[in-house]
């Protein structure tokens, strides 16, 4: 069995919640997707959550997906996708049933029914050649019930246990299947403990803390393919329990890792999975600019355009030594004739105290650059918190999550 493993595509996102749609990208890499399949068949295409960047997508983005299965539906026999933490179940659920009638299986949320989630993938003679564990992203009301009067660390320990006991469970179901000497996959979307993140991932289960650990993942399990986060990496020193990564840089901090699919090949006799990387083109460069006025001027003066597909996006961090006005023009003069797009100029350099002090320079702060841990951080200084309580935090990330 050959198999794609893909995640986070986050159709239909923008960057800062601006106008910058990221469209154009997206469809070049639906088209490198399918150019792929076509060059190099494989038996099952595995996306592994956060398809749409949010619950209730926009209808271009809507249309990308079906105009993708549409095609990828003549390449691939076998299409599973799970839902991430970013997808809105239903959403995502609500053409299940017609997919399912080309073949294409859609988990959104944890199923009622846990043999709901395995998928058996068959060949060309309707033989079966491997099977998939396609777990989706476990809310908390999925693997815990809430026991009043509980702590924070025993909620911690629930969920992680919780999740642990699903994979488990699939599992469990799914070795038959293995003296048949079959290979097991198991997709996730989670947060695998020591991974590394970047600007774009939206927290869950509890603000991050709850982190799955290795041994969550049954040793049966000959593959596991990860969702979430968005730099490509294994966990744990194991080859075949990886994240694949985004296909396309979700924020200026994902500029420079390397975008990719991961092909996994099961050799007989024991289904070892054989890895190897096919690397997603940079269709359109992000590049950020440091440093002083005088700097970012000449970086704008020697920039030379990439070769890529589409004009490159700037982000300039200014670092001013006072406060001086009108920068955010003087700059965008700057670039003018450039082939460049500045979509945002950051200002550096602000005092501690940012609300408090800073005011005059801030304004070009703006709140999209904030999540909402900073907000709230601010918020809790402005009522005399030299430092927010800890529980506090907590207990603000609990409300944010439930609000996600
Ligand atoms: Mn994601």
């Amino acid at each position: 069995m050959k198999i794609l493993h893909t995640a986070d595509w986050h159709l239909g996102q923008r960057l800062y919640n601006g106008e910058q749609y990221r469209e154009e990208e997206h469809n070049l890499f639906l088209r490198w997707l399918l150019d792929l399949l076509r060059n190099e068949p494989v038996d099952a295409l595995l996306i592994a959550g956060d398809i749409f960047d949010t619950g209730y997508p926009p209808n271009f983005a809507i249309r990308q997906y079906y105009n993708f299965l549409n095609e990828a539906r003549h390449l691939c026999r076998n299409i599973i996708i799970t839902g991430g933490n970013h997808d809105a179940v239903a959403t995502l659920n609500a053409p299940r049933d017609l997919l399912q009638t080309l073949q294409i299986h859609v988990i959104g949320g944890a199923a009622e029914n846990i043999a709901d989630e395995i998928v058996l993938i068959n060949d060309a003679n309707a033989q079966p050649i491997g099977v998939v564990a396609a777990v989706p992203f476990l809310r908390q009301t999925d693997i815990r019930s809430a026991v009043a009067g509980e702590t924070y660390t025993e909620k911690l320990q629930q969920i992680k246990e919780g999740i642990k006991q699903h994979y488990r469970q699939v599992c469990d179901l799914m070795l038959p299947y293995r003296q048949q000497g079959l290979p097991l996959v198991a997709m996730g979307h989670l947060f695998a403990a020591g991974s590394e993140t970047s600007d774009s991932e939206r927290e869950i289960h509890i603000g991050n803390q709850a982190q799955v650990y290795v041994e969550s993942f049954p040793a049966e399990f000959d593959y596991v393919a990860l969702g979430h986060i968005h730099k490509p990496q294994i966990i744990a020193q194991k080859q075949h329990i990886r994240y694949c990564g985004s296909p396309i840089a979700l924020s200026f901090s994902e500029r420079q890792d390397p975008k990719q699919v991961v092909m996994v090949s099961f050799e007989t006799p024991n289904n070892t999975p054989q890895i190897e990387l096919r690397h997603i083109p940079a269709f359109r460069p992000l590049v950020r600019m440091i440093g002083s006025p005088h700097e970012i001027e000449q970086q704008i003066n020697a920039f030379e355009v990439p070769d890529a597909l589409l004009m490159p996006w700037v982000e300039i961090h200014l670092q001013l030594e006072q406060e001086q006005a009108d920068w955010n023009e003087r700059i965008k003069t700057m670039a003018i004739g450039k082939n460049m797009d500045i979509l945002n100029i950051k200002i550096l350099n602000l005092p501690q105290n940012r609300l408090a002090n800073a005011r005059p320079v801030d304004l070009n702060l703006s709140l999209r650059e904030w999540n909402h841990q900073d907000i709230f951080a601010e918020r809790c200084r402005e009522a005399g918190y030299e430092t927010p309580p800890r529980n506090l935090l907590q207990a603000f990330s609990e409300i944010v999550e439930s609000c996600s």
